[in-house]
């Protein structure tokens, strides 16, 4: 089963409004993201959280890039199938246009309404993918985010971290990409070592996960590292 767009798990949270006039207002939700490579295991380890997020009360929406909307989900499937090249501008772009709708449409209300939102992968995989990956300058990049999301970072940014060559076996032949058919080896260890970049320049949102182990294993660190925040 795949990550349903915008999914809201049932809530037993209480609003977490205070008593008395000076906190009005409904505490802002959080912003928890999944990034990594293929065979990471986003999909199973962000239904896990969600799961364990809801039964400790949280209310979750769980999502994913690219999709999550009825838009998103077509530019996925434009995205990812094979046949033919997207020049990397192109892929920058449309990537970015289905994170816009994501935002404007799923992310921002879930937050503004108190819960989280935990997306696998957002703006870090087009620094990884199209900066580090594509050859595209990351200030362009990180520019063209802050269009799309409108300045909104995660709150925790979890990058389950994974040899290319370990993740790619997992994955098997029938599932296969675009990105897993058009681009070598090469390409998806300079996205692996970028992801590690951007984790080690900001070492207060990022949590690096080992995802090579066991997905149990994987998933205890994991729900340590989102209780830290959620
Ligand atoms: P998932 O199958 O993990 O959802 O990712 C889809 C592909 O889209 C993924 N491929 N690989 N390997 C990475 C790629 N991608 C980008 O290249 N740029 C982006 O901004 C995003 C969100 C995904």
């Amino acid at each position: 089963m795949g990550i349903t767009g915008g999914r809201a798990y049932q809530s037993r949270r209480n609003p977490a409004l205070h008593s008395g006039a000076v906190d009005a207002q409904p505490r802002r939700g959080r912003f928890l993201t999944l990034e990594g490579p293929e065979g990471a295991g986003k999909t199973v380890l962000g239904q896990r959280l969600a799961t364990a997020l809801v039964a400790a009360g949280q209310a979750v929406v769980l999502t994913r890039e690219p999709g999550g909307t009825r838009l998103g989900e077509r530019l996925r499937t434009i995205l990812l199938e094979g046949g033919g090249r997207i020049d990397p501008r192109a892929d920058a772009l449309l990537f970015n246009a289905a994170r816009a709708q994501l935002v404007g449409e799923i992310i921002r209300p879930a937050l503004a309404a108190g819960q989280v939102v935990l997306c696998a992968r957002f703006a870090d995989s087009t620094l990884a993918y199209q900066g580090y990956g594509e050859g595209l300058p990351l200030p362009e990049l990180r520019t063209l985010a802050e269009v799309a999301t409108g300045g909104l970072t995660p709150d925790r940014t979890f990058l389950l971290d994974l040899d290319p060559e370990i993740g790619l076996k997992r994955k098997g032949r029938a599932d296969q990409t675009r990105f897993e058919a058009n681009f070598d080896l090469d390409f998806h260890r300079r996205v692996r070592a970028g992801f590690l970049e951007l984790a080690a320049a900001e070492p207060e949102r990022f949590r690096v996960i080992d995802a090579s182990r066991d997905v149990l294993a994987v998933f205890a660190d994991l729900l340590l590292a989102a209780k830290e925040v959620a």
